[in-house]
């Protein structure tokens, strides 16, 4: 078996949850589950094709591959076997006029976060709070809950990878499948939970301060196909400009940087209010038409300096 998953905290957690599931099978004695290989994955990498075996369970989670290669995958393991579950809108939209790929098991769902949709479908249970809140965090929907941010903070202050054991004291998982006894006692995993967030302030207050002192001397205001934005030569991600980002004159935020393989790499980052889909805008503005994401959180890339 193998578990594809997206290189972010969502993603782990999602290809966790796969983990979890897959170990309690293989105990139930699925021979799909014998061994769980875990392979992650970001937009622009090269897949591993190689490593790919005909009928083999492929969970993909938090992930899509673009169009000809989800069906490249199909042809390889074959429909059966693929468990799709995704919500990142532009590459879910694939499967829109696309038979073989909207007939694929799992879920593509928009503003369910990957973590979230792999729970509801593997387990069918509630979503356990830790999962909930990094869902919540990654679809950004935490205007009214601030420990959320502080939660994800406190969750990257930590080894984090799907087989890492934090996701054992975080989240409730069965003891065995079926059963409603968990591995974890919940007073443990309140326990951990609230010390996470502990962890996170300390976390989130040095991170803030350190964008604070860089973004003062390297953010600028610019204009990107017409809209007005605040953009910073960096890596890093929404929280590097946050304190400079001014909704009043700033449709959106814009990190961007030349990577190793002399492109530029740009992410946009909007509001929770923000009208404008920055997915589609990313598709747009990028050189091989592989950009998108959501509607306030978006990446690509092109071979153009994004700015004068
Ligand atoms: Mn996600």
């Amino acid at each position: 078996m193998k578990i594809i998953y997206h290189t972010d905290l969502d993603g782990h957690c999602a290809a966790a949850i796969s983990l979890r599931w897959a170990r309690l099978e293989r105990r139930a004695g699925n021979k799909d589950c014998t061994a769980v290989e875990l392979i992650p994955m970001n937009y622009g990498w090269d897949f591993p094709w190689g490593r790919f075996e005909a009928g083999e369970l492929v969970h993909m989670v938090d992930f899509s591959l673009p169009e000809e290669d989800m069906e490249r995958l199909v042809g390889l393991v074959g429909a059966e076997k693929l468990v799709w579950l995704d919500h990142h809108a532009t590459q879910i939209k694939m499967e829109q006029g696309n038979e073989v790929l909207k007939a694929l098991r799992g879920a593509r769902v928009d503003g369910t976060a990957g973590c979230e949709l792999t729970w509801a479908y593997l387990f069918g249970t509630k979503v356990p709070e830790a999962v909930r809140r990094l869902g919540r965090f990654d679809v950004w929907d935490f205007a009214d809950e601030p420990e959320i941010m502080t939660f994800k903070y406190g969750m990257e202050s930590v080894p984090n990878e799907p087989a890492e054991e934090i996701w054992d004291e975080v989240i409730p998982f069965p003891a065995k499948a079926g059963d409603p006894k968990t591995v974890a006692h919940p007073e443990d995993i309140a326990r951990r939970m609230a010390n996470i967030l502990e962890a996170g302030c300390h976390v989130q207050y040095y991170v803030e301060e350190q964008n604070r002192i860089k973004a003062a001397g390297m953010a600028f205001e610019a204009v990107l196909q017409g809209h007005g934005v605040i953009a910073q030569n960096s890596g890093g991600n929404s929280a590097a400009l946050e304190p400079v980002f001014n909704p009043d004159r700033h449709a959106f935020m814009v990190l961007f940087w030349l990577n190793k393989r002399g492109i530029w790499d740009v992410r946009l980052y909007g509001t929770p209010s923000s009208k404008l889909h920055l997915g589609e805008l990313a598709k747009y503005l990028s050189y091989d038409g592989k950009g998108g994401g959501h509607v306030g959180a978006a990446g690509y890339q092109t071979d153009v300096r994004p700015f004068k």
